[in-house]
């Protein structure tokens, strides 16, 4: 089998199911990531979202163990919403991250992987392959560096010169030997745009993120959000894309035509008041279908409220006041009372916020009330 020509042919072959970018690098151990994951771990600056088996993570072979080479795909998506609905006064919008336009790219990339695998199939018989996007053993940015698919940034993306960072990765794991390909040229330079653009800080020197502090990732959490991010967040419902927005790289880059991940503006740029009503099964069938639907409704709600304290939207105050009192769940409870002290000037917010006060147990709650009720200029006894 001639493994170059074969290697020709995937590559064409991957241009007409809608991959953009396609390289090869061997299944070797990825050695300098493993030092780097442990100091995330020890620094305190992992997410908790990357895959927890460390040797799993930079060992290819202890995933399919006769692995001999790792396609790595990328396909590029929009990052310009045309027609976007204005977020007006009464009519606030929300607004989700880049990577959650269109059809979640989890499903898009896995089928575009499984057509690659297929026509491998058909071509070399059955071969071990494995997929992966995003939430396998690997790191999807550490095959695609080696792989010469884009060059690993300051801003810890993977950008191409094709199509800046905005692409999603995935890898095909085989037991092919096909011939493989270079990493690129780090083409950062001196600049330090995403570095110094960050809100919080989180890129603590080149290619290294505290994710703890990144926006992004505060998006993404169950909890209660901390003081200090709620002031940062603005309209954020989902993600963060300020280190990509700020970087020369995305200026002038074509906009992809994948019809899947054309966003739908009423999605991508929601209004903040009906959200805070939807039921499961509503919030499925709604937002369901996007990538940052994936730790469900609840921390879109609550960025929904912060957001709408955000906007000092008087006209969410009743819905706030039913959310204070009435729903089971305690960061909804809270965030909410919190919001109705950002947002409101009158004594019956006041006096909502005191009858709330007197039925609360959850700690955490009550914590919230009563900042709510110190925004509001009410002196609360310790
Ligand atoms: C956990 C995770 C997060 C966490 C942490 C992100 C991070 N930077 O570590 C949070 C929740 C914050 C997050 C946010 C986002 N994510 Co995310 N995330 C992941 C996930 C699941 C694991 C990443 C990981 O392991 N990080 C740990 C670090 C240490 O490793 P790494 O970044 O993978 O690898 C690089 C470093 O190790 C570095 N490195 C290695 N050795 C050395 C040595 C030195 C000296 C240095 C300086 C660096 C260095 O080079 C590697 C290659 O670039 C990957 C999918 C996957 N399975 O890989 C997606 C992934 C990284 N995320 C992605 C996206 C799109 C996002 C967001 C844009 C979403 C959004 N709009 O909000 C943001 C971007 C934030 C950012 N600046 O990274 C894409 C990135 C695509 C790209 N072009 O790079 C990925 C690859 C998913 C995918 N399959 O497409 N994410
Ligand atoms: S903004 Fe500048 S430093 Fe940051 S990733 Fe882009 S080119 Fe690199």
């Amino acid at each position: 089998m001639n493994y170059a020509h074969l290697k020709e042919e995937l590559i064409e072959y991957s241009k007409t199911i809608g991959i953009d970018k396609l390289g090869i690098t061997t299944a070797d151990p990825f050695l300098s990531l493993k030092d780097r994951l442990i100091a995330q771990q020890e620094n305190n600056f992992a997410s908790g979202f990357e895959h927890s088996n460390i040797d799993e993570r930079v060992d290819p072979r202890l995933s399919v163990q006769q692995a001999r080479t790792i396609i790595s795909i990328a396909v590029a998506y929009p990052s310009k919403l045309k027609n976007p609905p204005k977020s007006l006064p009464g009519k606030r919008r929300g607004f989700f991250s880049r990577s959650s336009w269109g059809v979640d790219y989890h499903d898009v990339l896995n089928e575009r992987l499984k057509k690659l695998e297929a026509f491998l199939e058909a071509r070399c018989g059955p071969e071990a392959m494995m997929r992966m996007v995003d939430t396998g053993a690997l790191s999807d940015r550490a095959v695609a560096e080696r792989a010469g698919v884009g060059w690993s940034a300051k801003n810890t993306f993977i950008i191409t010169e094709e199509f800046g960072s905005y692409v999603f990765l995935g890898n095909l794991i085989t037991t092919i030997p096909f011939p493989v390909d270079k990493p690129l040229e780090d083409l950062c330079g001196s600049c330090t745009k995403c570095i110094d653009a960050c809100p919080t800080g989180a890129i603590v020197e080149p290619g290294v993120l505290n994710a703890q502090v990144c926006l992004s990732y505060q998006t993404q959490t169950k909890g209660f959000m901390a003081d200090e991010f709620r002031s940062k967040i603005g309209n954020h419902l989902y993600g963060w894309d300020t280190c990509q927005l700020v970087c020369p790289y995305n200026k002038k880059i074509p906009q992809p035509a994948h019809k899947e991940m054309e966003p739908d503006p009423e999605k991508v740029k929601p209004l903040l008041l009906p959200l805070l009503s939807l039921s499961n099964k509503e919030f499925k069938r709604e937002f369901g279908h996007m990538a940052g639907s994936w730790r469900g409704k609840k921390p879109i709600q609550r960025n929904a409220i912060i957001a709408l304290a955000h906007y000092k939207d008087q006209t969410a105050l009743p819905k706030l006041v039913e959310l204070m009192h009435d729903d089971p769940r305690p960061v909804i409870r809270g965030t909410a009372a919190w919001a109705i002290g950002k947002i409101g000037d009158s004594k019956k917010e006041e006096n909502e916020l005191l009858i709330a006060k007197k039925r609360e147990e959850d700690q955490e709650v009550l914590e919230e009330i009563d900042k709510g009720l110190t925004l509001l200029g009410f002196a609360v006894e310790k």
